[in-house]
């Protein structure tokens, strides 16, 4: 029997030494004290043995029977340790690894632009209304004291859909439909979408947008128009900026003017988007035309009023340095993302 016993546990420490896995010590446990193992089967042959010398051939099985199990044991847990540890060490998070960017939407440099505008006008006490895109030549043109023969009415500079049907060339539009269903103190913003049949370049488009200004009331000066352009500039960049003002003529203001900003994109020194003259254009404007105050049916003797169209693609211009309008509707990331 001590032979057995021996030739078991020599091969079970050598089996034991080549486990490498906490599942293998598991399997040589089995092996060896499973009921088909070296072990059971000593103790099955028990039974050969005589009475007196079955007690301590026994114990000898059961010492060896707690060697193997212990050892086992020892080695599982060992082994098990090291697996965590490899499995942890495997998910280790390196906290200071840069995180991943997730993609955030924003709005248009165009949207972004008119919010800044509307928040300055809505503290000056106007509030915003809005006319449609596509419109009658009736709202477009003929209420705002357009003779049938001017030359903006030519299909140069206008998408007819229908012979009465339009997009608007200006958010002017607003003023008859405003003027028909509110009566004076009217002070409203109008934003919106200008279509106008135009060479396309740096700093003309055949689609931009608009800010229309339109204020009646009683006494409503030219000064006042004057000192609300400026006051609204100013706040819009920030700082005094040079304007200038230059009579100009529209059909449905008297008088009208058009106003420059000195050109910050070339700093006043020449370039593409000032057609080389240090300003440009990006807004026009006047006193509202007694005609127009009639066909929207208010006394041009009770009521005076001015109005103005604001170029909105021309301010984002000057005020973030592009010096071209055409990447305004690129739709290239590079450009957007810097909004
Ligand atoms: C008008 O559109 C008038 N409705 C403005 C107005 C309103 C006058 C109320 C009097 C009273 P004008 O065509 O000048 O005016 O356009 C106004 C502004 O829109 C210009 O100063 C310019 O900044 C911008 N603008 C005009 N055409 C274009 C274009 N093709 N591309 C980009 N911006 C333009």
């Amino acid at each position: 029997m001590d032979e057995a016993i021996g030739k078991i546990r020599e091969e079970f420490k050598k089996e034991l030494l080549l486990a490498s896995s906490s599942t293998q010590v598991e399997q040589l446990k089995t092996k060896f004290l499973g009921k088909k193992g070296p072990i059971q089967e000593l103790m099955r042959s028990l039974k050969d043995y005589s009475k007196e010398e079955r007690p301590k051939v026994g114990q000898l099985i059961n010492v060896l029977k707690e060697e193997v199990s212990t050892h086992c044991q020892r080695s599982f847990e060992d082994l098990l340790l090291k697996e965590e540890k490899i499995k942890l060490e495997s998910q280790k998070v390196d906290v200071s690894m840069p995180g991943k960017k997730n993609f955030r939407g924003r709005y248009h440099p165009i949207r972004q632009i008119l919010n800044h505008i509307l928040s300055i006008f809505k503290e000056m006490g106007f509030s915003v209304q809005y006319s449609p895109n596509i419109d009658s030549d009736f709202y477009n043109f003929e209420s705002l004291n357009f003779e049938d023969d001017h030359p903006a009415r030519d299909m140069q500079d206008t998408f007819y859909l229908s012979k009465e049907m339009l997009l608007r060339t200006h958010t002017s539009n607003m003023q008859a439909r405003l003027m028909q269903k509110q009566k004076p103190p009217i002070r409203v913003v109008c934003p919106g979408k200008a279509f106008r049949n135009e060479d396309i370049s740096a700093r003309s488009h055949v689609f931009f947008h608009q800010v229309e200004g339109f204020y009646i009331d009683k006494n409503v000066t030219f000064a006042d128009l004057i000192s609300t352009l400026n006051s609204f500039f100013n706040k819009f960049f920030g700082q005094k900026i040079k304007m200038r003002f230059r009579s100009s003529y529209f059909p449905f203001v008297e008088p009208g003017l058009e106003a420059d900003i000195e050109c910050l994109v070339c700093s006043a020194k020449g370039c593409p988007i000032c057609k080389n003259t240090g300003w440009l254009e990006v807004v026009g404007a006047g006193m509202i035309h007694p005609n127009v105050l009639k066909a929207g049916k208010i006394d041009p003797e009770q009521h005076s009023g001015y109005a103005w169209g604001l170029g909105v693609e021309r301010l984002q211009m000057l005020l973030n340095n592009i010096s071209d309008i055409r990447m305004f509707t690129q739709n290239d990331a590079r450009f957007l993302s810097q909004f």
